[in-house]
Order: structure tokens, then sequence, then C-alpha cells
């Protein structure tokens, strides 16, 4: 049984680009307190330099960038005179976006930006919290967070509508002293919002940060829980070694899945070399039955298995293996350095060797 490799790329990036959701976040506060700084620190891409504007209201406008799956809804004015009017613009905006019957044109979560050395809560930011908290989940975050004193109960006070309050110091910052504060409360932040976004739109939202990699392990590990089910689910009557391959385009979509949670910029021909180098073993072709047995490697006494059929099981541990072996390679590499996204080349061959790895140990 060989394989319409174009066809289970195109649909595995297809599926793993709609799996993957879209979040709209809206991020509130006044001229100066570090959005745009807090934004850079926590997602893809120089989002809040490089992102394209589009104003929605006065005051507020919409920041995107291609192949990140995040709308930033960056928004001041809480400082004007008519801070009320500006408020009521971004309450009937948030409102009508509530109404709309597609879920992914909501807006899934706020922040609100207070700086912790104002030491204030000022009426324009309870009257916006009070204004928002009736269509979208608030979050109050407390930036360039350096001496609490008692600061963020009283936000918690003044603003009792509010999911939590955190604390965060985007930038690493030297005291007169010396004395060096690291950045902190990122990954806090990142992971109290997770809670608060749709399970239709977690994937993106593991996708767009940067700071937390448990964060895209966790929902990668969930991907390849699912595709092992189907897989299972393909081999519940036993299929046989020669039709083995019926399982692939499941793997190749964990892949592509895997992939776009990590955020690495995930192309149909990047898809391709991937799964022929890993997988497929040079030459271009795919051919199912060499798929299928280098698989079958990964399975303990596999050699036994050959000439009769794969059952649910071995479907289930054989994805397993391969996409846990994707991710260890994945984490691997962002671990080495954070701060770049790694090529097609080191992805390839990071993938190769983790999967060398597990055949050699057996996983
Ligand atoms: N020390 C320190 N400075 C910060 C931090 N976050 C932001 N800043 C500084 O605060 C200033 C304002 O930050 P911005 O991110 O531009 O603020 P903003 O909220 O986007 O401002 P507007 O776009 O005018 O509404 C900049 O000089 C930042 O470097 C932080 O965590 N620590
Ligand atoms: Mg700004």
């Amino acid at each position: 049984m060989d394989l319409d490799l174009a066809k289970i790329i195109r649909d595995a990036y297809k599926k793993a680009m709609d799996d993957r959701g879209h979040v709209n976040i809206l991020i509130a506060g006044r001229t100066g307190v570090g959005k745009s700084t807090l934004i850079n620190s926590v997602f893809q891409g120089d989002f809040a330099k490089t992102g394209v504007g589009k104003p929605v209201t006065e005051g507020t406008r919409e920041i995107k960038k291609d192949g990140i799956p995040l709308s930033i809804f960056d928004s001041r004015g809480l400082e004007m005179a008519d801070y009320k009017v500006t408020d009521e613009q971004l309450r009937k905006f948030v409102a009508e976006r509530r109404n709309n019957t597609d879920p992914s044109q909501h807006i899934h979560l706020a922040w609100i930006c207070i700086a912790e050395d104002l030491r204030r809560v000022e009426e324009a930011e309870q009257d916006l919290v009070n204004k928002l908290s009736e269509f979208v989940q608030v979050v109050g975050v407390i930036t360039k967070a350096r001496a609490d004193q008692g600061f963020r109960q009283k936000v918690h006070e003044m603003l009792p509508s509010l999911t939590n309050v955190m604390r965060v110091r985007a930038l690493q910052e030297e005291l007169d002293d010396g004395h060096v504060l690291e950045p902190m409360g990122l990954s806090e932040l990142m992971q109290h919002s997770m809670q608060l976004i749709p399970a239709a739109h977690q994937q993106a939202w593991a996708a767009a940060q940067k700071v937390d990699m448990e964060l895209k392990a966790t929902q990668a590990h969930q991907a390849v829980a699912t595709a092992a089910l189907s897989a299972a689910g393909i081999a519940a009557v036993p299929i046989p070694f020669s039709d083995a391959a019926a399982i692939v385009p499941i793997q190749v979509t964990m892949i592509a899945v895997i992939t776009a949670i990590f955020g690495l910029p995930l192309s149909k021909g990047f898809l391709t070399s991937l799964v022929v180098s890993v997988l497929g073993g040079g030459g271009g072709a795919l051919v199912g039955r060499t798929i299928v047995t280098n698989l079958l490697k990964l399975i303990p006494g596999a050699g036994s298995i050959a000439g009769g059929a794969i059952g649910a099981a071995t479907a289930a541990a054989i994805t397993t293996a391969l996409g846990e072996a994707y991710i260890a390679a994945l984490c691997s590499l962002v671990a080495a350095d954070p701060s770049r996204t790694p090529s097609e080349q080191e992805i390839t061959s990071a993938f190769t060797k983790q999967f060398s790895l597990s055949l050699t140990r057996g996983f």
C-alpha cells in the first residue's frame, strides 16, 4: 500500500491550522504602564514593534502578525478626560464581539495593566473593569513590579471582579546598589490566562507565547494522546501488516499539530521533508511499507508481528513513541536557545536523532 503523500500533507496542514484556533486578547491600561513591553516579552515575534495595527475604536487598535494565531487589542485612553466615552466604545466593541455566533470572534480574555509604582487604582480603571467583566474575564496585571507593599491586595479589593491579580516584571532591572532584579511573574500570567481561554483556542495560546515551554509541551502531549487514540481506533480490528500504512495519515497530522503548537513556521514543503526524512527514508518516495517497517522497530519484539497484523495497542504505542520523540526534539532545540526559531534543517535533524534514539532504546 503506497500513500498519496501530497494529499496526506495537505490534509494534515489544514487540520493543524484549523484545530489550533486563534486567540483574541484585549490589553488595556494607561499610557506608559508597560503594555507594549509586556507584549514583546511574552509573545512570539516582537508583536508590539513589528505587528500590523488597525484601529478598532478610538484608543484601541488590533495588532496581528502573519503566522501567529493571536490578535492583540491594545487599548489606552484611560487617562483621557473623557475616558467614559472611550470606555463605552470599548464596552460596545467587546459586547458586539460577544454576540457574534462565531466564538473565534469573541474577545477571549482581557488584561488590565496597572503600574506598581503608581500605587493607585483610578476611577477610569474601575469603570473599564466593571464594563468589560460583563462580557469577558479580566485579569489584573501589576506591571513593573518591584515592591508590593500591599498594592496587590488593594487592587484585588478595588476591582473584585478580576479573576486574579498578578505581579509581573517584564524587564530586568538594576537597582542603585547594583542588585539585579530578574524578570518575574510572566510564566504564571501565561498559565493563569491559559485557563481562561476556551479549549478550542488553547493551542493557539501555547503557540503564540514564548515564556513557558511547559504550556507548549502540555498541549503537544494532549495532541499525541488524541492521535494515539485515533490510531488505536483504526486498528481496533487488527489491520494486516501490508495495510498498516492506514495509520500514517494520523501520524503526519500529529506531527503537523505539534509543529503548530510549538509556534514553528509550518509549511507543506517543510512537513513533507520532515516526514520523508524521518519516516520514509530518503529518495522522496513515501512507501507505506517502509514507514510501517520503520515504525515497527519502535515496538520491542515487533519482528514477530511482521507478516501478522497490527492491533490497537501496537498502533497506539507506535504513534505515541513517534509523537514523544518529536516533542523531545523540539524541547531540546528550544531549551538550547529559547529566543531563536530553529531552522527546518535543525528540526529535521533533531527529530531524526531523537527518533533513532527511541529505536535503540525500544522506548
Ligand atoms: N523597569 C521596568 N521598566 C519597564 C517595565 N515594563 C515597561 N517598562 C518601561 O516603561 C516604559 C513604558 O513602556 P511601554 O511598554 O511603552 O508602555 P505602554 O503601556 O505600551 O505605553 P503606551 O503605548 O503609550 O500606552 C518604557 O520605558 C519601558 O521600558 C518593567 O517591567 N520594568
Ligand atoms: Mg504601547
